[in-house]
């Protein structure tokens, strides 16, 4: 029997739905296949055909419950046209000394290719993709990154500096970021809604660098812009489910997300799960540590029978606590999924 995604998150109790974060990507030969094919990671994120392949490449193998649209948080700068390139790692053009205070006019045209492809995949999911028999459709997340995470991107160009522009500029001229967050805030709405009118289900939002942001800003960079992207999606003519993923928070993620409304929260590796079940009765996803799934065997069996019987008494999406990582071996990930439909008692 597959649960199904929405309805856990309105508060159904039992085996617990799941999908993994970056379950598409590195980790799978296909996928690999398939870039290599694409010749390089724009022409994949913006040929919906081949966005809609890689998208289904992981639900072909394993039982999962949702499918996330294959693409990346990148490509809100790419539209605002920050030059972007891929070769190991993202390189993005980074911001100057002033924020222009609007977008550049068509800019959420250049992303129709993701929408497209959005349309493509919920179709194919609707039409059941080969593979693992299921009893419903799983269900399609549409994602984008947090405007504080874009801002780290956008300042910085690239994770590997470990956002030490960033960072100095949170300190030294706070004004700067404050103008970042105001221009991305709607337009991440407004690719999170066009994600949903395409046929996404379900959002998530990634903060994947909120351990990043001074405690004394959180409630600017961190709180307001997620509340107001929240409302502009549930006051839109589409409303959708938003997951939130504030990583590096730990248990202050239930916080945020009393704070935010946002419908469900994913906890990080930092989090004791039972700890958050008892202090909230809000639906939570996560939080297998990934390099559990990577190093596999009983150690990994365990995690997974603990996140199962919280899902009988607490409405739960079972999922890591980051993403994937890709020296992880598929068999780990099928391991993961048919250990969670059947859990040792
Ligand atoms: O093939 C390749 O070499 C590219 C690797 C890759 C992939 C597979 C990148 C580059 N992005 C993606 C896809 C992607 N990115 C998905 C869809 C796949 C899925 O989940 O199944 C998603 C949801 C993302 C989101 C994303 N991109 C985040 C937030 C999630 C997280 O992991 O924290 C972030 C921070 C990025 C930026 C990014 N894009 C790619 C890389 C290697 C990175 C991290 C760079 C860095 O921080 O240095």
């Amino acid at each position: 029997m597959t649960a199904d995604l929405l309805a856990s998150l309105a508060g159904t109790k039992g085996l617990p739905p799941v999908w993994l974060m970056r379950q598409a990507g590195r980790y799978l030969p296909e996928y690999r296949a398939q870039r290599a094919r694409a010749g390089n990671f724009m022409n994949l994120c913006l040929t919906p055909s081949m966005v809609r392949e890689v998208t289904l490449q992981p639900l072909r193998r394993f039982d999962l419950d949702a499918a996330i649209i294959f693409s990346d948080i990148l490509l809100i700068p790419y539209a605002l046209g920050f030059g972007l390139t891929y070769n190991e790692a993202p390189q993005l053009e980074p911001v100057g000394e002033t924020i222009p205070e609007g977008p550049p006019e068509g800019w959420l045209e250049r992303l129709t290719p993701v929408y497209e492809a959005i349309t493509l995949t919920r179709r194919a999911l609707a039409e059941g993709i080969d593979g693992t028999a299921r009893t419903s459709p799983p269900s399609l997340i549409g994602f984008a990154g947090a405007p504080w995470t874009l801002a780290c991107y956008m300042i910085d160009g690239s994770g590997e500096t470990n956002f030490a522009r960033t960072a100095n500029l949170a300190r030294t001229n706070p004004a700067l970021i404050d103008q970042l967050i105001a221009l991305l805030t709607p337009l991440v709405a407004d690719h999170l809604i066009a994600q949903v009118r395409a046929g996404a289900q379900v959002l998530q939002l990634f903060d994947s660098w909120a351990g990043l942001i001074p405690a004394d800003k959180q409630e600017r960079w961190l709180i307001a812009p997620t509340r107001a992207i929240v409302q502009a999606i549930t006051k839109s003519e589409t409303p959708a489910p938003v997951i939130g993923f504030p990583r590096g928070l730990g248990l202050a993620a239930l916080d945020f997300a009393e704070r935010t409304a946002v419908t469900a929260v994913t906890l990080d590796s930092t989090v004791r799960l039972a700890r958050a079940i008892a202090l909230t009765s809000l639906p939570l996803q996560g939080n297998i540590d990934p390099m559990h799934l990577m190093i596999g065997g009983e150690a990994l069996d365990r995690q997974v029978d603990r996140l199962a019987a919280h899902g009988f008494h607490h409405p739960l999406i079972a999922n890591l606590a980051h993403g994937v990582v890709p020296q992880t071996p598929p068999e780990h990930v099928a391991r993961f999924v048919r250990r969670l439909r059947q859990p040792s008692p």
